[in-house]
């Protein structure tokens, strides 16, 4: 005789699910809350508007501004953990939030080094990690004489609030740079000065660190920019000397352990024309250089994330193919006739292979609308198809003059 047992089937509870709060609704918010739900959680988003790209996507947005300590507390409530799409929250509301019991990841004491650009020289000078010769600029006498020591141009930047391009200049003469800075303190910017580098290229050290400790790396890639921004990058770095990947790699695990990093962090490398590495920028946060891992990497940067900031162990991050380009979708000057749904369809006619992430945002000269992942064995082959995919999305043109209609 069978004898039934009856089960009671237990639903999913998504309470019991941990909450992530994450400030900005950007698409680095948007493409965590892609990861945040196949962890069966929901991202809450603390943006500025509805139509923003997380908040398009997320079920659980507060509505506020980064810079309000108000709506920091509103989306804060309740989480397990708050972290960043940016890096623009005043460091005293974060220190405020502390205070109240917040788990803030990074800590504010961490993520000071990724928005305070003079902060963070001074604090690698004093770990001896290597970055070019700066000085903070508190009169356009300073830079002046700055550029006379250490060669025209130098590079300008705000201490501050800059990304992408933004907040950095390039003079090229005494009087412009009286001008210039003159202009930026009168407006309240904090500069700084820093030498301009001859540099073979750019690479990036993405690392992630969990409050238990525990942290891995992803092999360092190459970033290719244009007009300030990150346009291409290649997964691995192509012919970078495995002494000088395993260096870059340590440093960022070093310097994510010494300054007590929570989360992933982007290590923005110089690779000078004599092969030295040099750091240029840090960043908390999911970062441009790690959307390669979306599609090639067994574990990718958004997962990751989340990982750390809740204290999970942290995930694989592996490699899925000897090389993955990942090119940016950057709005073309003039968006074309095209929709983006046609672009699609003809995209994935011409390129099956091709791994597309758009954010929902409105095109916008060289604004980061999307982005392609192409994964191969060939660096040269991978990537032509990588940006020319990328290109065909944001001006509807095929570079070598294929037509979809004929
Ligand atoms: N971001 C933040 N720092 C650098 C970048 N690229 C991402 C964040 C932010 C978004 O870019 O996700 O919310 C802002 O993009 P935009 O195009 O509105 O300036």
């Amino acid at each position: 005789m069978t004898r039934l047992i009856s089960v009671t089937p237990r639903s999913f509870d998504p309470s019991s699910m941990p909450t992530v709060a994450m400030v900005g609704g950007g698409q680095l918010a948007r493409m965590t809350h892609q990861a945040a739900i196949a962890l069966g959680q929901c991202l809450r988003v603390l943006a500025e508007n509805p139509g923003d790209p997380a908040a398009q996507v997320s079920s659980d947005v507060v509505l506020g501004s980064h810079d309000d300590l108000a709506a920091l507390r509103k989306v804060a409530v309740g989480s397990h953990a708050l972290t960043f799409d940016h890096e623009h929250v005043p460091t005293e509301h974060l220190e405020a939030l502390v205070a109240e019991g917040v788990n803030v990841a990074p800590p504010p004491g961490a993520l000071v080094f990724a928005q305070d650009k003079l902060a963070m020289r001074a604090k690698l000078a004093e770990l001896g990690i290597p970055i070019p010769a700066f000085t903070a600029v508190t009169e356009p006498a300073d830079a002046v004489r700055f550029g006379d020591e250490h060669g025209w141009p130098f590079v300008l930047k705000a201490v501050r609030g800059g990304y992408d391009g933004r907040g950095v200049w390039m003079p090229e003469s005494a009087a412009q740079t009286e001008a210039l800075v003159t202009e930026q303190l009168a407006n309240g910017v904090l500069l700084l000065a820093e030498a301009k580098v001859a540099l073979r290229r750019e690479l990036s050290a993405m690392v992630a660190r969990s409050p238990y400790g525990q942290a891995a790396t992803w092999p360092v890639v190459e970033t290719v920019q244009r007009n300030g921004q990150c346009a291409v990058v290649i997964a691995p770095a192509p012919d970078l000397a495995e002494e000088s990947g395993a260096a870059a790699e340590t440093l960022a695990l070093n310097l994510a352990r010494e300054l007590g990093v929570v989360g992933v962090m982007a290590v923005e490398l110089f690779e000078t024309e004599g092969g030295e590495l040099l750091v240029n920028e840090l960043a908390m946060r999911p970062h441009n250089s790690g959307h390669w891992g979306m599609d090639g990497a067994v574990t990718g940067q958004f997962e990751q994330h989340l990982r750390a900031v809740l204290d999970y162990p942290l995930g694989d991050t592996a490699p899925l193919a000897p090389v993955t380009v990942m090119a940016n979708i950057l709005g073309a000057p003039q968006a074309p006739q095209m929709s983006m749904d046609e672009r699609l369809h003809h995209l994935f006619a011409r390129l099956p292979r091709a791994k597309v992430h758009l954010y929902g945002k409105g095109e916008r000269r060289d604004r980061k609308i999307g982005h392609v992942n192409v994964l191969g064995d060939d660096v040269a082959v991978v990537r032509e198809q990588a940006e020319r995919a990328a290109h065909w999305m944001s001006h509807a043109v095929w570079t070598d003059g294929w037509d979809p209609h004929e």
